[in-house]
């Protein structure tokens, strides 16, 4: 396979030796570490001994990554995240190792196939979707360009919960991704700490009567315990670590209440310490609003500030040089908790007053923001703050205090600017505000995208970006060119390979020699091929998944993603619908094989996302069975979109739908992956497209619709959905089908309310933009028809994004952020 052929055809006396020593360790660990002999060994037994026995490697680099950085004084990265989206590990690992052929050779002598085991592996879903892929993306970026860093985040038994789709209907199943054990993970029972929930806070003063010391004494106390997983960066250059909480009781069992005869009320502390890390919250751009979410948040975030002090001390004398030797990164609002909780240690614990904490907080933390959607910034009701967290309610009010001063005396806001700036939301009832506090402390608040960083000092932050003008930076986001090119297309990264060699694996901007051959017809040819047996593969999932059976020669045109409406699937699948209409209509003309795929998940409370769902295999229902659409367009929704059927999924497309109501997809990073893997774009331009755009030429992209000023400006100008309707007669046919039922005969009144919403108010501008998001449908099939063209675009798409590795995000991060060699 890829990646290890030129080490191998270098020495391959030296690889045969390695495969049979692999072979034999497997064995070994069989027996000794999983307890079987081959001959009674599950398939799962394989896939665990396969994996150890490459972890074994892995911890050696570990340990000397870990060693160099302390002896060496490095500065560290500690990236806090709710969520890790990391998908399946093996063969990440192998591969960045240069495993993979002697891996795929040492099982084989055991009559083991290396794909049939890796497709066991489970797919490690503790994230929702973009933010959590980018967080996965990071760190083994960050191992790649060798920066010593750890990532932070939460052990959730459960994560992001299993689709099925029942009926059309979206079904949410519990995800199970540790029933086998994690061979991966190590466990770190002596490394555990405690976090505290509840109670009060009292203050001590000095003899001389001065110095205020405070102390909180929780009534909830609970232990963070450790699991480490290594994280290896491309050819095992470093292994960081990425450290996930699990909650665990102090007292396992209450003795006294078991004596007593109390056997449940014995285990009370115990299901309390479980229920806190048992489930990702399902909520994907909307606050989770519970108190559980609070209680996560800052479970993790205390046992991780806790952790990056004793790791400082164990190092230096004192916390005064922390800034210099570590930056504590908060990945969104969710980790925003830990900035009190730093003050907290450094003013309770270790004395410093509040100028010195707040100095140190300040040059310590930088903050990502990911999105401006209103519903998705995060602040809770202060009552419950000050229940869960006394004396972080205390932090906040003192750090508010320090902020306002600093704004008054400027004398250039406004009461209202006063109160946008403040930590804590006055009208109504009183909330603290997560972003704002994140914001304060931070010395660096960056967006993830040119477009999103620009809106961001417009709109949410306007305020605070006026106080701290220099502090709002753009971070265009990124991918890791690992997974997402060389390990998901190995046929393309071979391509690639015979064409201009192999630097492009360490450089990815070295891919931009590919343009050469975009008009080489041997070389279009070539990269048919490859398209077109990535596309057979996704046809073979289909055919698994959904006993749905579907032709590699159409166009595969895939928008997967969460469901949200401002995503605007509802869009695409209108156009499904109009596009179904002419081929009926207009039987003569030459149409173009299409097929639409959709995958994504909805939050369960989400309930038009839910119903976009039920539509979208309502639409496909109807069309897929129409004998008189001839197979020209087929709709596929596929159950249970995750980060393995993305790697399916993303290598096949031919057209790639990014088509966000402009201003508010904060950047997107599926649009990179799948340029990345030549597939056209068409796209609204928002968030990264932009910058995709000014990448490939706007004559390989097919950009539509209003730009995020357009619709700012109709939004304010009395946008009037209906006319609009009435004026586009395909647009309007579209939408009566759905609305009186021709989709769903059982229920006709099923999509009433969700379109009567776009004749009335049609927030995300879908009516706005129908009509030109057909004739860019109309265009993409022109120059479908145009094969050489096509492929010189697309061939260009993947030549042309190199810069959207997440190795170049990285390194901005860390030159102009966190400032560590990279
Ligand atoms: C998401 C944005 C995406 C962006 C990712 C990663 C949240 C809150 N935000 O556009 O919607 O690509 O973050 O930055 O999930």
């Amino acid at each position: 396979m890829t990646l290890t052929r030129s080490s191998a055809s270098a020495n391959p006396a030296a690889k045969k030796a390695d495969v049979l020593k692999l072979a034999a360790e497997i064995i070994e660990c069989l027996k000794y570490r999983v307890g079987k002999e081959p001959s009674v060994a599950t398939r799962h037994d394989w896939l665990t001994a396969s994996i150890k026995v490459v972890r074994d490697r892995v911890v050696d680099r570990w340990i000397e990554s870990t060693r160099r950085a302390y002896e060496r004084g490095d500065k560290r990265v500690y990236y806090l995240s709710m969520e890790f989206l990391i998908g399946r590990l093996m063969r990440d690992a192998f591969s960045n190792l240069g495993l993979m052929d002697q891996m795929r050779e040492a099982l084989a002598i055991h009559g083991v196939e290396i794909d049939i085991i890796a497709g066991l592996e489970p797919d490690a879903a503790l994230g929702n979707g973009g933010l959590g892929r980018l967080a996965a993306c990071f760190m083994e970026s960050m191992a790649s360009v060798d920066i010593p860093a750890h990532g932070y985040g939460i052990r959730y038994v459960h994560g992001l919960f299993r689709q099925e789709i029942h009926d059309g209907w979206q079904v949410e199943l519990p995800e199970t991704w540790l029933e086998h054990g994690n061979p991966w993970e190590f466990e770190r029972r002596e490394g555990a700490y405690e976090v505290g929930f509840g109670g009060s806070v009292t203050s001590v003063t000095s003899k001389d009567g001065r110095l205020e010391r405070h102390v909180w004494k929780p009534t909830e106390r609970f232990l963070a315990v450790a699991f480490d997983t290594p994280v290896v960066g491309w050819r095992g250059k470093r292994v960081n670590t990425l450290r996930l909480w699990s909650a665990m009781p102090i007292d396992p069992i209450l003795l006294d209440a078991f004596n007593a005869g109390d056997h449940i009320g014995a285990l009370r502390e115990s299901n309390k310490a479980e229920a806190l890390t048992r489930v990702l919250y399902p909520a994907d751009s909307h606050q989770a609003g519970q108190e559980l979410r609070l209680r996560q948040e800052y479970f993790f975030s205390a046992a991780s500030i806790q952790d990056i002090v004793r790791r400082h001390l164990s190092q230096y004398p004192d916390l005064t040089s922390l800034p210099e030797k570590a930056s504590i990164h908060l990945n969104d609002t969710h980790p925003a908790i830990a900035v009190a909780e730093l003050m907290r240690l450094l003013m309770d614990v270790h004395g410093h007053d509040f100028d010195v904490a707040w100095d140190i907080t300040c040059r310590t933390f930088a903050y990502t923001n990911h999105t401006l959607l209103p519903e998705a910034l995060e602040s809770w009701p202060v009552p419950l703050f000050e229940r869960l967290l006394p004396r972080h309610m205390q932090i906040i009010y003192a750090i508010n205090a320090e902020v306002l001063l600093k704004v008054r005396s400027t004398g250039d806001f406004s009461d209202e600017q006063v109160r946008a700036i403040s930590l804590i939301h006055e009208d109504g009832e009183r909330r603290v505000r997560m972003g704002n506090l994140a914001f304060v402390a931070a010395f660096s608040v960056n967006g993830v995208s040119a477009l999103h960083t620009d809106l961001m000092k417009e709109t949410v932050f306007a305020d605070l970006h006026r106080l701290y003008p220099a502090r709002i930076n753009n971070k265009t986001n990124g991918i890791t060119p690992r997974r997402w090119l060389m390990q998901c297309n190995p046929g393309l990264t071979d391509l690639i390979r015979d064409a201009i060699g192999e630097r492009f694996l360490d450089d990815i901007d070295a891919l931009k020699e590919l343009d050469a051959f975009a008009g080489d017809s041997a070389f279009q040819e070539r990269f048919a091929g490859v398209k077109r047996a990535n596309k057979e593969k996704l046809v073979g999932l289909v055919a698994d998944r959904m006993g749905l059976r579907l032709d590699p020669s159409a166009l595969f045109d895939i928008q997967i993603k969460r469901i949200h409406e401002y995503k605007r699937q509802l869009l695409n699948i209108i156009e499904a619908v109009a596009l179904y209409d002419q081929i009926r209509s207009h039987p003569e003309k030459d149409w173009l094989p299409r097929v639409k795929f959709f995958g994504g998940k909805a939050a369960p409370s989400y309930h038009n996302a839910k119903l976009i769902i039920k539509l979208a295999n309502d639409v496909a229902r109807v069309i897929n069975s129409d004998p008189s659409v001839r197979g020209l367009l087929k709709v596929a929704f596929v159950p249970n979109y995750n980060v393995s059927t993305a790697e399916v999924m993303i290598p096949a497309a031919d057209l790639s739908e990014q088509i966000s109501t402009a201003g508010l997809e904060a950047s997107g990073t599926g649009n990179m992956k799948f340029a990345l893997n030549g597939a056209l774009t068409i796209g609204t331009l928002d968030g990264a497209n932009v910058e995709i755009r000014e990448c490939v030429g706007e004559e390989n992209i097919v950009i539509f619709g209003l730009t995020a000023q357009e619709v700012a400006e109709r939004r304010a100008g009395g946008y009037q959905p209906r006319a609009v309707i009435e004026g586009s007669p395909e647009l309007r046919q579209a939408l009566e089908a759905i609305s009186s039922g021709v989709f769903s005969p059982d229920d006709p009144d099923r999509y009433k309310e969700l379109i009567g919403g776009l004749y009335d108010h049609d927030w995300f501008m879908v009516a706005a933009d129908f009509d030109a998001y057909a004739d860019a449908q109309r265009h993409v099939d022109e120059l479908w028809r145009d094969s050489p063209r096509w492929l010189a675009m697309a061939i260009r798409n993947t030549a042309r994004v190199g810069w959207f590795s997440s190795d170049r995000t990285i390194r901005q991060y860390a030159r102009e952020i966190w400032k560590v060699p990279a």
